[in-house]
Parts: structure tokens; C-alpha cells; sequence
């Protein structure tokens, strides 16, 4: 009997995206600390739309035109420009209603490798709720793409894909077959009591420490601050 079931799937990584690109129709980019919660987190407090860059020569190109530009290297503020990838840096006055540049050393590298997919929406836990409802409306092929450590894999994107996967399946309506998705959603499970616990000895949230940036990861790994679900049309963010 024919498989009626859409599929929820989950690549750890923008350096795999090719093994699932023809596949999908909708690409949900996460990359929770912090990239993907700071988009988020910027149009909930109202900036028009952001233009993802993958390198700094791109971002230094539009900063040459004016733009505001957030720039961010291993966890830090690329010199020379306005602002990184905290959350924080997106709740300010001064940012509503315009157009700003991001480029990142993971998030923004996933949303370049998959700009063409039908359509890519971006995911975090701050959207988890709004984004797994929208996503279960549309009944479309949806790969999660994790965006990952340098192309390594890392825990908090897989368990928030996981996450989204496992409401995708509750609804009897998707379906999983690999196993990088089998695993994402056994790991969600383990982790969704507490996920600061959980993701306690993690990489990157050793990183983000070490650099002084608690309160970022705090803020990253609550879910559900926001409704919004920014969504890539030629070539910039906006809010759906
Ligand atoms: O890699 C990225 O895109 C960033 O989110 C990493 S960091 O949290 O800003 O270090």
C-alpha cells in the first residue's frame, strides 16, 4: 500500500544537506545557539527583514552601503561591525522597522546552502510551538536542517529538531525513516525535562560560557518566546 504519510527528517549538518536536498519541500534551518533564536528574537521585536551572508566579505560589502551588520566568528563580535548574534542585541528600538545584514559562523551557512529549497523557514526552541503547528498545516516533506558546530554535529539543534519531528509524527500524519531522525527524536526525549541540565557538558554551551554568555544560552534554550516564523523570500528573512 502506497505511504499517504508525509516525512519529517533531520540532517545534523549544512555539510550533509546534499544527501537530502531533492527530497523536501520545506527547510527548516535551526541552529538554537544562537543564530536562529536571535532571527527569531529580531522580528518579534519588529526589524523589517535580515539578509543572511555566509562570509564577512559579503557582510563588509553591504556595510559599505549603509546597512546595519551583525557579524559573528566563534562566538564573538567580528571588529568592525554593529552587533554579533546575541538575542539581546535584536530587542533594541533603533533596529524596528529596518533591514539588516547577519552573517554567522553556522546559521547563516546552512540558510546559504539551502536558499534553494521550495520554501526554508527558520526554527528554534523559541518558536517551537508556532512553528510545529505551522509546519503540521502545511503537510509537506520537511527536513530539519541542523546547522551544527563547523559542519560537525552538535546537541542542541539535533534535540530541537527533534523536537519538531516528534510533534510532526504525534499527529499520525508524518513519518521518520532514517535513523539521524529516529536518533533526534529519541535525544528530545531525553533532554525536554530540562534542557540546561541536558545540555549541560554540550560543546557550544561550553564555548558560549567560557565567553561570559549565560544569559544568552538561557534565553536560546527556553522555549516558546516567540510566535513568529521567519521565512526566506528572495534572499532576506521576513516574518511570515
Ligand atoms: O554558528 C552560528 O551561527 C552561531 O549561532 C554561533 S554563536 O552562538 O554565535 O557562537
Amino acid at each position: 500500500m502506497e505511504e499517504k504519510r508525509k516525512r519529517v527528517e533531520v540532517c545534523y549538518t549544512p555539510g550533509e544537506y546534499n544527501y537530502f536536498k531533492d527530497e523536501f519541500e520545506i527547510v527548516v534551518v535551526i541552529d538554537v545557539l544562537r543564530a536562529t533564536t536571535a532571527i527569531c528574537v529580531a522580528f518579534e521585536y519588529g526589524i523589517k527583514s535580515i539578509i543572511p551572508v555566509p562570509t564577512l566579505e559579503d557582510a563588509l560589502e553591504y556595510k559599505k552601503k549603509g546597512y546595519l551588520v551583525g557579524a559573528e566568528r566563534k562566538g564573538q563580535i567580528v571588529e568592525g561591525f554593529d552587533f554579533g548574534n546575541s538575542p539581546y542585541s535584536y530587542m533594541k528600538d533603533e533596529l524596528k522597522g529596518k533591514d539588516v545584514v547577519l552573517t554567522t559562523t553556522n546559521g547563516t551557512k546552512s540558510i546559504a546552502v539551502a536558499k534553494d529549497a521550495d520554501t526554508l523557514v527558520i526554527g528554534a526552541l523559541a518558536n517551537l510551538d508556532a512553528l510545529t503547528e505551522w509546519l503540521i498545516k502545511q503537510n509537506k516533506n520537511t527536513l530539519c536542517l541542523c546547522s551544527g558546530w563547523q559542519d560537525k554535529f552538535n546537541l542542541e539543534d539535533t534535540i530541537c529538531a527533534g523536537a519538531i519531528s516528534d510533534a510532526l509524527i504525534n499527529t499520525g500524519d508524518f513519518t521518520s525513516v532514517e535513523d539521524s531522525s529516529i536518533a533526534a527524536k529519541y535525544l528530545y526525549l531525553s533532554a525536554k525535562d530540562n534542557y540546561m541540565g541536558y545540555l549541560k557538558s554540550s560543546s557550544h554551551r561550553r564555548r558560549l560560557k567560557n565567553l561570559n554568555l549565560n544569559e544568552d544560552i538561557k534565553y536560546c534554550l527556553t522555549p516558546n518566546k516567540t510566535s513568529v516564523i521567519p521565512i526566506l523570500k528572495d534572499g532576506k528573512l521576513i516574518k511570515l
